[in-house]
């Protein structure tokens, strides 16, 4: 069995890529950072036995990700699962002072990265006849909240896909999930906020919140359901936190 998760450098898609390969998946990892990719992709393989392919491009590059995909080794192409998970936040401004930079960025790796990614594969999962695509979403692709804007865009884009690509790929026999989490604690908020490791750890303060390997655990319990058995969609959310505004913090 194969999985493909995208931004496995660090955060909810290490821990999917680690969990993947516990349970006998090879797997095949994706990310910008090749020391990181590296890394992880020894660590697997020493501590799980198992086969990795560590692929290193930005997935905003359309060129980049179909010659990844053409160059797949022929092992590595009976994907049975995708997971699309790289993504990102950066800033939190109101409308009429956002940065251009960043609503590019996010709404180039969100959205056009997860389709270019979904594309490819899904031609591959068509030829295989057999495949899963778990796309990770977020509560900002259910809510909108101040200063979210076009974050949150990108998830409402994200969740949008999800149904219609699940209509699409029906006919092929190919499943289609989505996790859509609230806070967990990655790097998320540090490339958020440019860097800034004070203002990023202050999302978290006072409250536990959920970690990737909370993610990577719901994300394999999907896979792993039976071949007649899709979960559609899921929320989850630190207990701390009932929807994108309204949590509880201790101090
Ligand atoms: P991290 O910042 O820890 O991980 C993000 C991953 O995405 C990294 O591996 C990064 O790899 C990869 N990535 C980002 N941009 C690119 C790019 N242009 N090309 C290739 N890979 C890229 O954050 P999380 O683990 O938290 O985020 C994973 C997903 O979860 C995202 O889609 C995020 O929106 C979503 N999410 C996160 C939540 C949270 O609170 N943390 C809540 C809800 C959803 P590299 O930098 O090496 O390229
Ligand atoms: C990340 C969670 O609440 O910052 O998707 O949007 S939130």
């Amino acid at each position: 069995m194969i999985a493909l998760i995208t931004g496995a450098t660090s955060g909810i898609g290490k821990s999917t890529a680690q969990l993947f390969a516990k349970n006998g998946y090879d797997v095949i990892i994706t990310g910008r950072r090749k020391e990181r990719l590296t890394e992880v992709q020894k660590h697997i393989e020493t501590e799980f036995k198992v086969k990795v392919l560590s692929l290193c491009f930005d997935i905003r590059k359309q060129n980049e990700v179909q010659k990844a995909i053409d160059e797949l080794p022929n092992h590595f192409k009976a994907i049975d699962i995708l997971v699309n998970n790289a993504g990102l936040a950066a800033g939190l401004s109101s409308i009429q002072d956002g940065n251009l930079e960043h609503w590019e960025r996010m709404i180039d790796t969100n959205i056009k990265g997860l389709l270019y990614m979904t594309k490819g594969i899904s031609k591959i999962m068509i030829e295989n006849k057999k495949g899963h695509i778990i796309n990770v979403g977020s509560v900002a692709g259910k809510e909108a909240y101040a200063n979210g804007n076009v974050y949150c865009a990108t998830k409402h884009a994200v969740d949008a896909l999800n149904k219609s690509m699940r209509i699409d790929l029906l006919q092929h026999g190919i499943k289609v999930s989505a996790i859509n989490p609230g806070m967990v604690e990655t790097e998320f908020s540090v490339v958020r906020f440019d860097g800034d490791a004070e203002r990023a750890k202050k999302v978290y303060d006072g409250l536990q919140a959920l970690t990737p390997d909370d993610i990577a655990e719901t994300i394999y319990w999907m896979a792993s359901r039976p071949a007649h058995v899709n979960i559609n969609d899921i929320i989850i959310m630190p207990t701390a936190q009932a929807n994108a505004t309204t949590l509880i913090r201790k101090n």
